[in-house]
């Protein structure tokens, strides 16, 4: 029986038995590391260049490799979006790979669940087990006894374990992040600035390549950008954090508004500092937008021709009112569902609007009137009177802010142009996940800040290499989409084809609909990273076989996993990535024991299912099947024929780009294709306008309305558009502001609201176990501002207990005036030095932010969001002190110093 994890107490017993405990004791371990590799004489060094994968940012890299072994990371400074930056993460990369806790083999578990008792098996042997399995429930339950989940920023493959699950013909996969991060935004600027089927759009976040414009210094005019709800020197160090500082040294510099209840290095720069309470941001939005309208600083002119706020709104379909709807165009044109109505103030009547826009007409903003025997608004008044109560005042009420700082912050936004807004995660953690986007949008679309330079939304050229290698939805068929769990509610999910956490987890419990059996789980913590963490173990208990994919064991390992398969780090991964202009690779510098690349572990196991007669993966595997649906997606046999398909249209061969590192497939002026709305049609010979139900953008959203209602752009199956089942209740096509379920309003017993946000030592659950990463962060703070410190007895650096309704965890109290009043930040946290002990559920049960958080519902209609931020604690001090056995001194860490292994074969051909 071997035991996964090299913590203290495994690391004792194998030091006692090598001798080594005392070498190891007396290098410091910069000095171990190169004593270890110093023979210069007989040495072979070698640069490779690759790029981090620490977190999204997919930072350039260039890595210095002696005698097979990694000896230096540094920046290769040939990628925009990086410039030669790395971040302490990225260059924490030897420590992770170095690891002693890798995963090395396959494991198979041998003891009881929650006991760390596994044996090392083949991975043919691995492979063999899973995939029949597998099969023998799907031939007994169908492909819904299969539950996929992955994780979300920082896995590379992001579609590859939704991929999978189509390949077997089951309709659930989920992650973490998903409606909690990204989802929410990228759908709904893709339904109101336009994105479309493809859901591909530039979004207001700053990862990802995003936000492309902040990259090039020399060529952005920006002026202003509004940082809402995002810390960009900390979830980017090396990207946007970096390119921000850089617009900031500009002889013009870059004035800042960050609105975020901490006081963020952004904030510490900025014009005004917003300190919102959380989970209010849609009311601070709402005020934003009724300034914007009732002083008119909006931009008369966009608004007029490229939005659809002059357009009339039919009040029976909610929708934009149609020219032959009310007698003005003929219903069997083609352009029917095209013609859009608006009121003339010329001719002091309706008349159809001819794209892109006619000078002989003179459309109203404003206004109600009698159409065709209906009573008709244009979108615009509807706006208005939707945020007509969100005076400056009342915000200031609702999200415990100054009205005056709230106004400057506002004219700094829309004086000092041009402006842009970046919208972080914040927003998608509230079940106003949906609103939070839309407000952004809006805000956006009414001062122009589309497609100009120095604007944020902008659509320049895509990348010729293949970044993700996709889904299957062409294999997806009509059972599939309805068995898939909590989308017909919310059908938002549909732009990745996820399904509903909550509805997952309570099918899981309860059986209802039907009882799913196998989770095949890829990336590093559930048991951090979910929710309301403490209905994992009920889920775990009901769960016939759960494989665990990964590079080294978590709670979520021990707790759960049947299977073991380890996973490689990204020194020894590839993949391409497209930043801005160029393009950069990740190639293995090394490879370390039976560490295999997951889209490898993914295609053995379909491979092995097609064989076994799964009717799916046979679909999967077949190239002449697949192009006749239209898919070029085949799943591939190995290593080589994968980094071939990343390669997607580059005009060059793998190897030939891992010796270049970076390619520039475009110049940076070609790049900077701004005003592509304006762009002429070759179909048409008109204007392109945006990709959305009226070509313009689309303040009030009939494509947020229509998915509710069809589940359209996103739903189809056997590779065309299906209609779903509606939504019990439409989705609202204009924003709307709710308070959040638990609010300090209203709540007595838990006054405090807790938020949480990124800090520069870890991504999510990862690197926890990197040792100079936890000394600088070795357990987690508790913001808290003087006055709330106060009045609840608590001092600084004291132990405090954090209680939520759902449970009670302990972090070190950090009093200071940079947090908002009556709010506590706090970061996820897990302790990976428990998992080798006796009470291994203590990893994820002691400090854990997700002991606390809230997925009962209320639900975004959208997304199916829940509550990882802005709810309600209590904060109290902890007169035990630290959490017994946590690892809190440097010299505790030691263990997890580095363990070198020289490289080994390629396990899959
Ligand atoms: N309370 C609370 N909960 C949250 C959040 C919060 O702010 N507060 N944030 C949410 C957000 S935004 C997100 S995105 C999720 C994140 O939740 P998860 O994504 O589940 O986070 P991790 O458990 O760290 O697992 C993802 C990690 O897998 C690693 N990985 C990299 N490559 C591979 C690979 O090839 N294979 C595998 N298997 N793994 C790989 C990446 O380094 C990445 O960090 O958490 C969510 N949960
Ligand atoms: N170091 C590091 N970098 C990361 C990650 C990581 O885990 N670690 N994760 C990656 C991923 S997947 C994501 S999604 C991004 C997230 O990157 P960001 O979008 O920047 O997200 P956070 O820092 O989590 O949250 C942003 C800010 O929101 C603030 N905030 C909290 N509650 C509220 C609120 O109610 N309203 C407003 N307006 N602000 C609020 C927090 O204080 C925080 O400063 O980071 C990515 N990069
Ligand atoms: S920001 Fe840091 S962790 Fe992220 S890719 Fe760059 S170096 Fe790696
Ligand atoms: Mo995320």
């Amino acid at each position: 029986m071997s035991q996964l994890n090299m913590s203290r107490r495994g690391f004792m017993k194998a030091a006692a038995a090598t001798g080594a405990l005392a070498a190891l004791g007396s290098a410091t371990a910069p000095g171990r590391f190169r004593e270890a590799h110093a023979d210069e004489t007989t040495s072979e060094t070698k640069k490779v260049y690759t790029s981090c994968q620490a977190c999204i940012c997919s930072c350039a890299v260039i890595a210095t490799v002696r005698d097979g072994r990694v000896i230096r990371l540094e920046g290769n400074p040939e990628s925009p979006i990086s410039r030669g930056g790395l971040c302490a993460k990225g260059l924490s990369g030897i420590q992770a790979l170095y690891n002693p806790c890798r995963n090395k083999y396959p494991m198979k578990r041998v003891g009881a669940r929650g006991t760390n008792s596994f044996e090392r098996i083949s991975w043919e042997q691995a492979i063999e087990e899973i995939s029949q399995k597998l099969m023998q429930d799907f031939n007994k339950y169908g492909g819904e006894s299969l539950v996929t989940s992955t994780g979300g920023g920082g896995n590379p493959h992001f579609g590859s374990p939704c991929r999978f699950t189509q390949a077997l013909g089951s309709p659930n996969v989920f992650e973490p992040g998903c409606a909690q991060c990204f989802l929410p935004r990228m759908a709904t600027f893709s339904l109101m600035y336009g994105g479309g089927k493809s859901g591909t759009t530039s979004m207001a976040d700053s990862k990802y390549g995003g936000c492309a414009e902040l990259y090039f210094p020399d060529v952005t005019p920006i002026q202003t950008l509004v940082m809402w709800g995002t810390t960009t020197s900390y979830h980017a160090p090396s990207g946007s954090g970096r390119a921000i500082a850089e617009l900031r040294a500009r002889e013009q510099g870059l004035n800042l508004v960050v609105v975020d209840p901490r006081f963020t290095p952004d904030a510490a720069m900025a014009e005004v500092w917003l300190p919102i309470r959380p989970g209010t941001d849609v009311a601070l939005q709402m005020t934003w937008i009724r300034y914007i309208i009732e002083n008119e600083l909006y931009d008369k002119d966009f608004c007029m021709k490229w939005t659809n706020l002059p357009y009339l709104i039919n009040p029976e379909t909610k929708k934009m009112l149609r020219a032959h709807e009310v007698g003005l165009g003929d219903a069997d044109a083609d352009d029917a569902d095209d013609t859009f109505v608006v009121w003339d103030e010329k001719t002091n009547a309706a008349a159809p609007m001819p794209w892109p826009w006619d000078d002989a007409l003179e459309p109203a903003f404003f206004g109600t009137y009698e159409v065709g025997g209906m009573t008709c608004s244009t979108a615009f008044t509807l706006l208005r009177e939707r945020v007509d109560e969100w005076t400056l005042q009342k915000g200031a009420d609702v999200c415990c802010l100054d009205a005056e700082q709230i106004e400057k912050a506002i004219r700094v936004y829309t004086d000092k142009g041009p402006s842009g807004l970046i919208l972080g995660v914040a927003t998608d953690m509230s079940p106003q996940a949906a609103q939070g986007a839309e407000g952004a949008c809006i805000i956006e679309f009414l001062m122009g800040n589309v497609e100009r330079p120095g604007a944020l939304l902008q659509r320049f050229p895509d990348p010729p290499n293949k970044v993700d290698l996709g889904t299957l939805n062409s294999i997806v068929d009509e059972g599939m989409l309805e068995k898939r769990l909590g989308y017909r509610e919310h059908k938002g999910l549909g732009i990745w084809s996820h399904a509903h956490i909550p509805t997952v987890f309570k099918a899981i419990t309860t059986g209802e609909p039907y009882q799913p059996r196998n989770w095949m789980e890829r990336s590093g913590n559930k048991h951090a990273m979910i929710g309301n963490a403490s209905q994992l173990p009920a889920i775990v208990d009901k769960m016939e076989m759960i494989c665990h994919l990964y590079m080294y064991p978590t709670a979520f390992t021990i707790e759960a996993a049947d299977y073991v398969l380890p996973t490689q780090e990204w020194l020894e991964s590839y993949f391409t990535i497209a930043h801005a202009n160029k393009i950069i690779i990740r190639q293995p510098v090394v490879h370390l024991y039976e560490t295999v690349n997951e889209g490898i572990i993914w295609a053995q196991i379909v491979r092995r299912c097609a064989e076994l007669g799964n009717p799916y993966a046979q679909k999967a595997i077949d190239a002449d099947y697949l192009a006749s649906v239209g898919s070029d997606l085949v799943y591939w046999d190995g290593q080589q024929s994968m980094m071939d398909m990343h390669m997607g249209k580059l005009p060059m061969t793998w190897d030939e780009l891992a010796e270049m590192g970076t390619y520039e497939w475009i110049s940076s002026e070609d790049y900077h294709t701004y005003y592509t709305y304006k762009s002429i049609d070759a179909a048409t010979g008109k204007e392109k306008g945006f990709n959305t139900p009226s070509k313009k953008v689309e303040p009030y959203s009939e494509g947020i309305l229509m998915l509710g209602r069809t589940g359209e752009p996103w739903a189809s199956a056997n590779g065309n558009s299906y209609t779903m089942q509606p939504a019990d209740e439409d989705y609202d096509p204009l924003v709307y502001y709710l308070e959040p379920e638990e609010s300090p309003l209203t709540d007595d017993e838990f006054p405090i609201t807790l938020t949480e946000g990124r800090i520069p030592h870890y991504h999510h659950g990862t690197l926890r176990n990197v040792p100079y990463l936890r000394e600088l962060y070795p357990v987690p703070l508790v913001s808290i501002h003087p006055e709330t410190a106060a009045a609840n007895g608590v001092e600084d650096e004291q132990w405090v207990w954090v209680e939520s309704r759902r449970g009670k965890i302990r972090g070190k109290a950090c009093v200071t005036t940079g947090i908002a009043r009556d709010v506590v930040h706090m970061e996820r946290f897990w302790n990976p030095e428990y998992l080798d002990t006796d009470t291994p559920s203590k990893a994820w049960t002691e400090m854990n932010v997700n002991v606390l958080t809230k997925t009962d519902g209320r639900f975004n209609p959208e997304f199916g969001t829940y509550t990882l931020r802005g709810f309600q604690v209590k904060v109290y001090p902890a007169p035990e002190g630290a959490p017994e056995g946590a690892w809190i001194n440097p010299t505790d860490f030691e263990p997890w110093m580095p363990e070198f292994s020289d490289p080994t074969e390629v396990v899959f051909k």
